[in-house]
């Protein structure tokens, strides 16, 4: 059998959907089973439901959940109008595009790179550092060394006409103060689950606009971006990366779950934590997915706004987190 129909029989066998009043279950029942999906992506925003499409297509044709993660986020990292991932996004007070990004599989490997100039695909960076290195994550100059040692085309240093424009615009008050616009966070955190009940994640990110020159984020950092355990499941976030790697935003989730809590009731957690962390909480947006072994999700936000792409054998779909505040 192709690994194609292989895997669309395993998809069709495993995929299962709880839904109220289909098992003829009580509502408590319910509640504790919970909509399960098998395989499953999951992204943060709605440019995830490009990047979940390529990944669901590589994840058909070849089981290999690692590839779906990389190759899905590179999809935004590609993406013109997306001004907070890859070099197209908003560069630091300096005027540099700095890009963070990770990836991590359920066994616990896992790569990152922070702090990476004129690299187009950092998420393939983070591949490499997780595959090729005895080291987690490789920073600046060094990741760029690394880069050129692995055959990674180098960039010309050049904004893009947008995020010029932006910048330009910026410059005229140089508000240093690093409050992400609350309509504005377009990082790309992504974790799948597969019909083996196996688990990764990818997330890829620019940064915050206008950031102090050397500036790292939670996206590059294991535990607050991105974590993925194959007992228990994993969790992604986006928003004000400060915020998040406060509390350890991914990792506090994927533990909350080991100890029972649902992937909902574990984002809710964090989302409670993260405010009683912060003090400028009014300046903060931070929203977390979460996907545990059976197929289970949830995401949970600071404030409205928040919204994550979805795609599994019966739908694709884009979706309202709920939120906090
Ligand atoms: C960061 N978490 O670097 C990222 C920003 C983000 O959409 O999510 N932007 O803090």
């Amino acid at each position: 059998m192709s690994n194609r129909r292989s895997f669309l029989k395993k998809t069709l066998l495993s995929s299962t959907l709880f839904l109220p009043g289909v098992l003829g279950s009580s509502c408590n029942e319910e509640k504790k089973l919970g909509v399960h999906f098998k395989p499953l992506i999951l992204s943060t925003w709605e440019h995830g439901m490009a990047a979940n499409d390529m990944a669901w297509d590589i994840l058909s044709q070849t089981g290999d959940l690692v590839e779906a993660v990389e190759q899905g986020v590179k999809v935004t990292e590609l993406d013109l109008t997306n001004l907070s991932v890859g070099l197209q996004g908003l560069p630091d007070r300096e005027g540099f595009v700095t890009l963070d990004a990770s990836i991590m599989k359920g066994d616990g490997s896992c790569g990152t790179v922070a702090f990476v100039r004129k690299v187009k695909h950092p998420i393939s960076l983070a591949r490499k550092v997780m595959e090729n290195t005895p080291h987690v994550m490789l920073a600046g100059q060094g990741a760029l060394q690394f880069a050129m040692e692995q055959g990674f085309p180098i960039e010309e240093e050049a904004l893009s006409p947008k995020a010029e424009e932006l910048f330009n615009e910026w410059k005229k008050s140089s508000e240093y103060k690093p409050i992400i616009n609350i309509e504005n966070h377009d990082t790309i955190g992504m974790i799948a689950l597969g019909a083996d009940g196996k688990l990764a994640g990818s997330c890829t990110t620019s940064g915050l606009a206008y950031k102090m020159h050397g500036r790292v984020g939670d996206s590059p950092i294991i535990g607050a971006g991105l974590f993925v355990d194959d007992e228990v499941g994993a969790a992604t976030a986006t928003g004000l990366g400060e915020s998040i790697i406060r509390i350890c935003g991914s990792f506090l989730i994927v533990e909350l779950m080991r100890q029972g809590r649902t992937p909902q009731e574990a984002c809710e957690e964090a989302v409670r934590r993260l405010i009683a962390k912060n003090k400028n909480i009014d300046d903060i947006q931070a929203g977390f997915l979460a996907i545990n072994k059976d197929g289970e999700y949830g995401a949970y936000s600071v404030r409205e706004g928040f919204n994550f792409a979805r795609h599994h054998a019966e739908s694709r779909d884009l979706i309202d987190s709920k939120f906090k505040l």
